[in-house]
């Protein structure tokens, strides 16, 4: 998959593309923990603090015993927060789904003190398929999708994605979805171009990890990194320019490619939204978008979309 992946990304004929699903591996996950700390990126921080805020009032809108899906298993105190605030209303499930075992086993440890812990080493869907069948009879289901993880999709895979999560649901069943918002331009391109410089190393790793994996020769620092405000798709693009004409060979994935001067290798986007469009999105995929925190420090929407009675059914 991997390979055929970055074979397919990089022998395109215009854009050359790698899918930026592929950044987590060990060091990538590091790096990304450490983009979250940074002055500049105030998403992890703004989602942390709505979550202080909006936990104590979940239970308001579910009805108990609750199960939790989280796609992307979450860590630390972010996801204990909900749990804990839900398990005052009676015993809490709680299903992290996430391809990685080590994130799960980590997640497993961490929440086992608040909910009964059942991992699903499965890709979202497939996970929250699986979360659903589980399930006890009569437990309403919250499913989690924080951290603006959603921003990473294409506008309308996003809305593919609400539908078919909204699918895998029943009438009053929930959704958390954390998205950030548009701010001004001074804000979002030091967020992904810090000037530690750990998202140019997060984003250079990506080469790296092809060289580890796939045999590749990638010369790290014939690149740059450069985060870019698309205004038409409102969204921050990374990508990385080749500083030279140059030719690399990938030998796991069997084949050879070559780069002009500046051209560059699209990796990443991230999409930011209008606090209004969450609604439009809700409604578009059955569900309604019940409640809504804002951050006022770094604009960021936490919403909680419920399933409606009528439209998509399972
Ligand atoms: C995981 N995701 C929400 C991050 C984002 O902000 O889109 C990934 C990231 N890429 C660079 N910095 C952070």
């Amino acid at each position: 998959m991997f390979a055929s992946d970055v074979r397919n990304g990089l022998s395109q004929a215009g854009q050359k593309q790698l899918p930026c699903q592929y950044f987590y591996d060990d060091t990538g996950t590091a790096l990304f923990e450490a983009i979250t700390v940074l002055p500049e990126y105030g998403l992890t921080r703004a989602d942390m603090r709505l979550i202080q805020r909006l936990a104590p009032e979940l239970t308001g809108y579910l009805r108990a015993p609750v199960a939790v899906a989280e796609l992307g298993s979450g860590s630390g105190s972010k996801t204990r927060r909900i749990l804990e605030s839900l398990a005052r209303s009676g015993p809490v499930t709680y299903y992290p789904i996430d391809l990685s075992t080590a994130a799960l086993t980590r997640c497993a440890q961490e929440m086992a003190a608040v909910a009964e812990v059942h991992p699903i080493a499965e890709s979202y869907l497939n996970g929250l398929r699986q979360a659903v069948c589980s399930r006890g009879p009569g437990q309403a289901l919250l499913v989690l999708f924080l951290g603006s993880t959603i921003g990473n999709f294409e506008r309308t895979a996003a809305q593919d994605f609400l539908r078919e999560v909204r699918a895998c649901l029943m009438p009053g069943d929930a959704l958390l979805l954390g998205t950030d918002l548009i701010k001004p331009l001074s804000r979002m391109l030091p967020a992904y171009d810090d000037p530690a410089g750990v998202t140019a190393a997060f984003n250079r790793n990506l080469l790296a990890r092809i060289n580890r994996e796939l045999n590749a020769d990638f010369a790290l620092r014939s690149f740059a990194h450069e985060a870019r405000w698309n205004h038409r798709h409102r969204r921050i693009e990374m990508h990385l320019r080749s500083l030279k004409a140059q030719r690399v060979s990938i030998r796991g994935a069997g084949f050879e490619f070559e780069l002009r001067k500046d051209e560059t290798i699209w990796t990443e986007s991230c999409h930011k939204f209008h606090a209004g469009e969450i609604h439009q999105m809700a409604t578009a995929a059955a569900f309604e978008c019940r409640a809504q925190w804002l951050d006022d420090t770094w604009p960021f929407a936490e919403s909680l979309l419920v399933g409606q009675a009528s439209g998509l059914s399972r």
